[in-house]
């Protein structure tokens, strides 16, 4: 530079458009065929079928045969993904039960409880590519669906590790929180307000994004009868959604219906990010790159989250044309 300071280089990248819809995340305890069979009726986005904490040591066995069967018979109509939970690899368990479940037609996805260091990943990760190398991520075989893994988070070690963890394995497409775990290995006792959740939560959702990876489950909201579950659900989502989070687990068929709409843009979200999208055509065609909205900054990277929103919007079943129509004369202030 003429004055002969340094100059600086500034990458500035165009936002990206994420079209994550991972929402509910049913539990299901794989020891109970009750559960099962009600499994098969619901409309879930994810079936999570356990045979770790759920299932007693003496039940293990039979819970294997019973989630192997299940699994083997027609897909459940309105379920998107089937994953099985395995005991962790440290339980010295996990083997038996991956030898068990991974020729199951049905399995989408293994959930992996436990996961402390990338080692844990690299053992699942060995075994998957020796039994099922056609359902690598990278197979040239198109007629097999890449099985997926999503890590179970929940120690300090786990959280100290989250960077090595996401690198550990191709299979690895979410990491998922433990949220009773967690306060048990760092003594902490739950609040209303999950305050103490609040750095392992960002972490979590930060670090999946850092490494691309799709899904961010958070933690288990343990009430779930009457209006008082509903309203608690509701917070929870909504915050785990405002911390980058982009499903939740479910312990019980209520709450899945509340945390599909939770994850969902609602109507208002909708609506505000059309605008900004329509505002913001105009703008550009006008040379602006920054204006308002309803006496708010609008600029490239709130522009990003519109499109993103909207174009959630319109997977959800939001009819995105009609607000278009209604918003087609916003102008930029
Ligand atoms: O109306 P129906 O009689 O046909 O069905 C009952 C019940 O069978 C069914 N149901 C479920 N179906 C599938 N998956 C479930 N998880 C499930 N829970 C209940 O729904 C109908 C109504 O049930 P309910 O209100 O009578 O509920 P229950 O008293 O039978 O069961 C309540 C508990 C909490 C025990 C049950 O929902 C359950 O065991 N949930 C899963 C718990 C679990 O998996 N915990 C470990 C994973 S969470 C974790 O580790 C955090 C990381």
């Amino acid at each position: 530079s003429p004055a002969g300071a340094p100059l600086q280089l500034v990458a500035i990248s165009a936002p990206q458009l994420q079209l994550q819809l991972t929402k509910p995340h049913l539990q299901v305890p794989s020891s109970s065929p009750k559960f099962l069979e009600k499994s098969r009726s619901l409309k879930v986005d994810t079936a999570c079928y356990d045979l770790e904490d759920s299932v007693t040591p003496a039940q293990k066995p039979s819970a294997r045969q019973s989630i192997v069967s299940f699994l083997s018979q027609p897909r459940p109509p309105h379920i998107s993904e089937l994953s099985v939970r395995i005991n962790a690899v440290s339980s010295g368990l996990a083997l038996q039960d991956l030898t068990s479940v991974l020729e199951a037609p049905n399995l989408d996805a293994l959930v992996i409880p436990k996961v402390n260091r990338a080692s844990d990943l690299h053992f699942v990760t060995d075994v998957l590519r020796h039994k099922l190398p056609q359902r690598h991520p990278s197979s040239p075989d198109a007629s097999s669906k890449p099985l997926k893994i999503l890590a179970l988070i929940e120690s300090a070690e786990a959280i100290t590790n989250l960077n090595e963890i996401c690198k550990a394995s191709p299979y690895l497409s979410g990491l998922i929180f433990a949220a009773e775990d967690f306060a048990l290995d760092l003594s902490l006792t739950r609040t209303p307000s999950l305050t103490e959740f609040l750095y392992a939560r960002s972490a979590i959702a930060t670090s999946a994004r850092a490494h691309d990876l799709p899904s961010t489950i958070d933690l288990v909201c343990t009430s779930f009868r009457g209006a008082e579950g509903v309203k608690t659900l509701e917070e929870e989502c909504l915050q785990g959604k405002g911390l980058g989070f982009n499903g939740k687990q479910c312990i019980h068929p209520s709450q899945v219906e509340v945390a599909q709409r939770a994850f969902a843009p609602g109507e208002k979200e909708a609506e505000w990010a059309m605008r900004v999208v329509i505002g913001d055509e105009k703008a550009d065609s006008s040379g602006r790159g920054a204006w308002t909205l309803d006496g708010k900054m609008i600029d490239v990277p709130v522009v990003g989250k519109a499109k993103a929103i909207v174009k959630k919007a319109e997977a959800c079943g939001i009819d995105v044309e009609a607000l278009r129509e209604k918003w087609k004369h916003q102008e930029p202030e």
